[in-house]
């Protein structure tokens, strides 16, 4: 498979005014029958008369004819990759009749049907796998959608945009007609069929617009939709009060399935959602997933002007859309619930996943410069560090100005096709700020790294800081420019206040352009203590030269929220890669007792948020500290983690408990920020309890597990349980566990995943075993992930055995998973391609199994571009 590249774009060639497409649906025999309104583009250079159509090699191709005449073969070349029409007037009727199986295609894209619904995935390129088309976002076009099928198995039939004629066919069959009078891209076009049943609500936009909202779901999940049409509405206030976008049809749609590759789809007026994450009951849903509801419908609906309204030129753009909707859903999430507690998450994440990538073989720029697949590209990078790119240019510009320029963007591009460099400008004319170096940014790959030092000069009063920065380097890019980073500081004296700085404010932001610069504080009378890149303002590493005491002082008096959760994460860190160093040394491992008094007084803030405890007293991941660590040494990492919280378990016994009984079990459940709060702490709690090993807490678990009200609570116990190494309490109440849920799919995927993320050994075995029970079907993504990826990603210990057999494992499954599903496939890959970051042995087993599967022959473009550049 050949790349391509960012700089062989040119305008296309042909436009498509009209899409008209009837869909005559038939389980192994679906025709596709499109007629396109077709003419040259005035803007191409290409003077050609060559129409050039993609589509893919499944599509079997019944007839073609331009302006009525039936093409014959001598007039066009059918490849594998679309269809070749020698010669086309300036303007044109193509007509082509196609038919397609939806029920071979496992790999869900394109249209498929799954759990007896019909259901499409168009983003990025599974439009050409539908019919013959110009399959590329710069090519927008009027769609009109019939579609006729059985009327009993299929008696809801819905495509983008309105309804406007439906009737009976012969046979017991039925068609209706959409008319989407926005002109849009093919990736998001989409179509489902099936006996769903919904649930309807109304919203009046600010403009006075009134609009149908209608989710549809399977029968027996009717009663999990309200959350998610809350969320809805939410979402379509909160941009028209934050970005005064308003919603511009007389119907919205949102449809749950089973069977999909992504979480969500955002298709004009008919979003596609993965059932995880628009479903939502107490019985069943945890307060993570109450949260990835809201965050995901929101997402979804906020494409509609960031993705729909204005789209991409190509798919290079996709951070526009993507990284400026990331942003958007996290502001939301952060104004409806706690934004401290957001912003820790969202950078836990970054942290963790997206510096991994930046610092493994498939690191990429936000705007890529060449793909292999695209499919590739929906990453951490494009998402959310694309999202913190957006980020700084609101905290460099402030909330008016970046407010100015979306809105010039949005009325400057509305209705067009795109790129990043649309974005910047837009933000640059409407503040008259130079982003000329910030889009250094958008070029490079990597994760600037910071080193900050400091002095303080008591005679003159003046406290200097000087902030050295550096990126390392990435595949293909050796050498980077320094970039343009906002770092937000604040001062404290030494009764932990914050010092007033020169902007007037307690906090500011310096800006740093060089690859050294010194900032000058003057009138300081003592030498403070530096609070650095507060609220995470930069995607950077930083190093200071903090001691222990600075950072427990900072967990105490820093007034910024994620700088005090930042301090506690910092001595973590410091304290695990101290021991790690004594463990492989054979050193005797103690910990001394500073991070047990810091833990403490933060338990004893009846102040705080809990949430905010929860996350403190939550140890850096392993994940984390293996992202910090030169040579991830699995083991060490897994035993020492282990060995702290047992520690921590120990000497602060009296408080957990106490913390634990603090907060109280409602009697209602409900998702609200105090809510989650209250119980995300009582199940750290617990889980430190856990580690005492006491009897008497493993019963307090259990009792948990057989009272709780609500999934949080009964799914924390029944991990805590299993991973605290109780085989035959865990083997009991995960049988009870199964035989409750056995019919809810999603809770299903919870208990998979809860034994397949168990540390303990010989899990390998047991995972195995799952893959055959009635649970698991490889066909299912969301059972992929549950359950392999859950091993590969969410285990480390037994992942990487030293045996290799972790590693056979998932090769196996991805040579399977190659054929049936390719996105799912080289997604799940990733563990693999990080060899590098291991010692020698691991990384011998680790190409050994890339190497078996690229041997295994036939690789789809999805698996081949991973595995190829983790190779090279
Ligand atoms: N556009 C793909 C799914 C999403 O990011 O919303
Ligand atoms: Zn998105």
């Amino acid at each position: 498979p050949e790349a391509i590249y960012l700089k062989d774009y040119q305008v296309p060639a042909f436009l498509i005014d009209h899409t008209e497409l009837r869909f005559e649906l038939e389980a192994s025999r679906t025709l596709v029958k499109a007629r396109l309104t077709m003419r040259c583009n005035p803007d191409s250079h290409q003077k050609t008369r060559v129409l050039e159509l993609q589509g893919d090699k499944a599509l079997r191709l019944c007839r073609v004819s331009v302006n009525d005449q039936v093409l014959n073969e001598q007039d066009y070349k059918r490849h594998d990759q679309g269809l070749e029409i020698s010669h086309v007037p300036d303007e044109f009727i193509l007509e082509t009749v196609v038919e397609i199986d939806p029920d071979q295609n496992t790999a869900l894209e394109g249209l498929y049907r799954s759990d007896g619904i019909y259901c499409t995935q168009c983003e990025a390129e599974g439009f050409r796998r539908i019919t013959f088309y110009l399959d590329r976002p710069d090519v927008m076009s009027i769609f009109s959608t019939t579609i006729e099928a059985d009327k009993t198995a299929y008696p809801v039939m819905l495509s983008n945009g309105n309804p406007v004629a439906q009737g009976e066919a012969d046979d017991g069959r039925h068609w209706i007609t959409w008319e989407d009078p926005h002109p849009k891209p093919a990736y998001l076009f989409a179509l489902v069929a099936g006996d769903l049943k919904r649930v309807e609500d109304q919203y009046t936009t600010s403009g006075g617009r009134d609009v149908a909202l209608h989710i549809y779901a399977a029968n027996k999940d009717l009663n999990k939709l309200d959350y998610a049409m809350q969320s809805l509405k939410n979402a379509m206030r909160w941009d028209e009060e934050v970005y005064g976008r308003e919603y511009d049809l007389d119907i919205f749609m949102i449809v749950a399935v089973d069977f999909f590759n992504m979480g969500a789809m955002e298709n004009k007026g008919l979003n596609v959602f993965n059932t995880s994450c628009v479903l939502a009951s107490p019985d069943t849903t945890t307060d993570l997933g109450f949260q990835r509801v809201e965050g995901v419908v929101a997402h979804e609906y906020f494409h509609n002007w960031s993705g729909n309204r204005v789209t991409c030129r190509d798919w290079f753009q996709l951070s526009l859309k993507e990284g400026f909707t990331v942003f958007r859903d996290s502001e939301f999430s952060a104004d409806l619930n706690s934004p401290t507690v957001k912003r820790v998450e969202d950078v836990t994440v970054l942290r963790t996943a997206q510096f991994a990538e930046d610092a493994g073989p498939m690191a990429h720029p936000i705007l890529p410069a060449s793909f292999i697949e695209i499919a590739n590209f929906y990453t951490m990078t494009i998402y959310e560090k694309g999202a913190e790119v957006v980020r700084m240019i609101h905290t460099l510009l402030g909330a008016d100005a970046f407010r100015q320029g979306s809105d010039l963007y949005f009325s400057r591009h509305d209705g067009q096709a795109v790129t990043t460099e649309d974005f910047v400008k837009a933000m640059e004319d409407a503040s008259g700020r130079d982003l000329t170096q910030f889009r250094n940014w958008y070029h490079q790959a990597g994760t600037p790294v910071l080193a900050v030092s400091d002095e303080f000069d008591a005679a003159s009063q003046t406290y200097r800081l000087t902030v050295a920065q550096s990126c390392p380097a990435t595949p293909g890019q050796a050498i980077k420019a320094a970039y343009h980073i906002p770092v937000a500081i604040g001062l404290l004296d030494s009764e932990g206040e914050d010092l007033v700085l020169p902007n007037g404010k307690t906090t500011q932001v310096l800006e740093l352009h060089d690859s050294e610069q010194t900032f000058e504080f003057t009138g300081i009378t003592e030498k403070p203590v530096p609070s650095l890149l507060r609220g995470f303002s930069a995607p950077v590493k930083l190093h200071y030269p903090y001691t222990r005491d600075n950072l427990t002082f900072l967990m105490s008096h820093d007034s910024d929220g994620f700088n005090r959760w930042e301090a506690a994460q910092k001595l973590a860190v410091n304290i695990l890669q101290a021991l790690i160093e004594d463990f492989q040394h054979g050193r005797e491992l103690v910990l001394d007792s500073q991070l047990g008094d810091a833990f403490k007084v933060v338990l004893a803030n009846v102040d705080l948020d809990k949430a905010m405890v929860a996350k403190v007293l939550s140890l850096p991941s392993e994940a984390y500290i293996s992202e910090l660590s030169d040579v991830i040494d699995v083991d060490a990492i897994h035993t020492v983690r282990q060995f702290v919280r047992q520690q921590l378990a120990l000497q602060l016994e009296a408080e957990f408990v106490a913390s634990y009984q603090a907060c109280t079990l409602e009697d209602i459940y409900s998702p609200d920020a105090a809510s989650i709060a209250r119980r995300s702490l009582r199940n750290v709690c617990l889980s430190y309890l856990m580690e005492t090993g006491k009897q008497d807490f493993l019963e307090l678990a259990l009792k948990q597990f057989h009272e709780a009200n609500n999934m949080t609570d009964s799914q924390a116990a029944l991990y805590i349980v299993v991973h605290s190494g109780y085989q035959k309490a865990g083997e009991v109440i995960l049988d009870q566990f199964y035989q409750r849920w056995s019919d809810e799919p999603l809770v299903v995927n919870q208990w998979l995943s809860v034994q397949a993320s168990n540390p303990q050994a010989g899990v390998l075995t047991h995972v195995e075993a799952l893959m055959n029970h009635e649970a698991f079907n490889m066909r299912n993504p969301n059972k992929v992930r549950s359950l392999i990826a859950s091993f590969c990603a969410q285990n480390p210990v037994n992942f990487h055995a030293i045996d290799g057999s972790g590693y056979r494992f998932l090769a196996d499954q991805i040579i399977v998973l190659n054929k049936l599903n390719p996105q799912i496939a080289s997604r799940l890959v990733t563990p693999l391609t990080r060899w590098k970051r291991y010692s020698a042995d691991r990384q011998g087993l680790m190409r050994k199994e890339l190497q078996r599967i690229t041997d295994s022959g036939d690789l789809s473009r999805d698996v081949f571009e991973v595995v190829s550049k983790s190779l090279a």
